[in-house]
């Protein structure tokens, strides 16, 4: 019995966290069958962080040390097709989308223009979820934005850096529709995590006026949202 355990939906999405819905995705890609958990408090994962599994008892968290685990667990053939540059291409955007977790997150919990509509969103959607504990969040959210650096910055540096990491990504998609071609792999899993958190909610910060501007990510965005809505069965 796989089941996955991770932040609660929103403006539906599977995960309203990145790495959640990166796994999500991965494992919808991979047609493997899970059950899905979607929980607030993240104490019992390792590290205190969300996402994470228990595979039959084994408890793995981090989104990239699950997606490894089942890799091999499982023998998906999901990203056995990749070149070496790929999978150096593939490491190097986890790297960076890790980058863009910080600006995404900021924008939704510490810039004053975003927060009250993903909090009243949040405080809609789960009934169980009071005023208090999202300020209590956002409060523990702030204090992790200054130790990591990011909130240090003026909020014009904080976007600066998560549209570069946008326009990066922007510059690798090709002809695709997938970032390698024809279907998706592990990489696109971790890249839609990420840019269907931003450009799904109907939110206009700079990151999803960005992805708005550009067609090649929009089209990117809407393909992947079909491959892992409609669970294609890689694997
Ligand atoms: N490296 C981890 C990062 C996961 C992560 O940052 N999770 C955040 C989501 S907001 C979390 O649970 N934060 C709670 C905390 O750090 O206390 C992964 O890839 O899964």
């Amino acid at each position: 019995m796989l089941t996955l355990f991770s932040y609660p939906e929103l403006y539906g999405l599977a995960d309203n966290n990145p790495y959640g819905l990166k796994v999500y995705a991965f494992l919808r890609l991979c047609g493997l069958e899970f059950s899905h958990e979607h929980i607030f408090d993240a104490k019992a994962a390792p590290r205190g962080q969300l996402p994470y599994i228990d595979d039959d008892g084994e408890i793995i968290g981090d989104s990239n040390e699950i997606v490894d685990h089942l890799i091999a667990k499982y023998r998906l053939s999901i990203d056995l097709d990749l070149t070496p540059a790929e999978r150096t291409l593939d490491h190097l955007l986890r790297r960076m989308l890790d980058d863009l977790y910080w600006v995404m997150s900021y924008s939704r919990w510490h810039d004053p223009r975003y927060w009250p509509t993903f909090r009243d969103e949040i405080l809609r959607t789960h009934s169980q979820v009071t005023g208090a504990d999202l300020e209590g969040a956002r409060e523990y959210n702030g204090k992790r934005y200054y130790y990591q650096g990011i909130g240090r910055y003026p909020p014009e540096g904080v976007y600066k850096r998560g549209l570069a990491d946008l326009a990066a990504l922007a510059s690798l998609l090709g002809a695709g529709p997938f970032l390698f071609g024809q279907r998706p792999h592990g990489a696109d899993a971790a890249c839609y995590g990420f840019l269907a958190n931003i450009f799904h909610y109907p939110i206009d910060t700079p990151l999803r006026i960005f992805i708005a501007a550009h067609h090649e990510l929009r089209r990117y965005c809407a393909a992947m949202h079909a491959a892992v809505t409609k669970n294609n069965g890689y694997g």
